[in-house]
């Protein structure tokens, strides 16, 4: 049976992929290059480190560790920037519904996020005491689609990785949860996100009772 959900953070429950895009193509436009919102893609749910090397590789760049620290650090100063004006209206559709029905069943949930800014972020949104477990980026050591993050919720929530659900906007999302021995429920198109168990829009086209039935499949 189904005892927990994981939920991703970035593209599930808020949209801050629009102020990570912003953040690092301001940082990219400062280096002479720019990036597009379709490059930004590959960029959903990979960590701060690994996303400037993505995006130093498509500048064409090889910089040291010293000025890649600098321009991580920087970005993350510009992306803040952003997320302090964030207040409960960046819920994304759906959550706080979502959520009451997770609660009504007596299900557990857990954040799992490899955002290292992810406390804060739920905090100006609200909803740092509606997780029985918050994994972020503080707590793992390996980005996805490695399954650290949920494999760490599922711990701290004391279930087991088959009695999880990962609820996931990011093709490196859905393949952590995979590895991990979790079912998937993708936010998005069931075109890119092909190994998800099922695929809804957003979590207000998602019912509780979708979730549940996919054990029993
Ligand atoms: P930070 P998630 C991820 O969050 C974002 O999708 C990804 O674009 C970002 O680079 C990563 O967090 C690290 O974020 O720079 O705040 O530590 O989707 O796992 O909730
Ligand atoms: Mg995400």
């Amino acid at each position: 049976p189904i005892k927990a959900l994981l939920f991703d953070l970035d593209g599930v429950i808020v949209d801050t992929a629009i102020f990570h895009y912003q953040a690092w193509r301001r940082m990219a436009n400062s280096l002479g290059f720019d990036i597009s919102e379709e490059f930004n893609e590959q960029l959903k749910g990979v960590s701060r480190t690994e996303s400037l090397d993505i995006i130093l590789a498509h500048g064409g760049l090889t910089l040291s560790d010293e000025t890649k620290a600098e321009l991580a650090a920087r970005k993350n100063e510009w992306y803040l920037e952003l997320v302090s004006q964030m207040t409960p209206a960046n819920m994304l559709p759906g959550v706080t519904d979502f959520f009451a029905q997770v609660k009504a069943a007596g299900l557990k949930s857990a954040l799992g996020s490899v955002s290292k800014n992810a406390r804060l972020i739920l905090e100006r949104i609200g909803m740092l005491d509606d997780f029985d477990a918050i994994i972020d980026g503080t707590k793992i050591s390996r980005g996805k689609p490695d399954p650290e993050v949920f494999l760490k919720g599922a711990a701290e929530l004391g279930v087991q990785p088959d009695e999880c659900v990962v609820i996931e906007d990011a093709v490196a999302g859905i393949e952590a949860a995979k590895r991990g021995g979790m079912l998937a429920v993708g936010i998005g198109e069931p075109t890119v996100l092909t190994r998800a168990d099922l695929v809804a829009g957003s979590l207000a086209a998602l019912t509780l009772n979708q979730v549940l039935s996919l054990s029993v499949m």
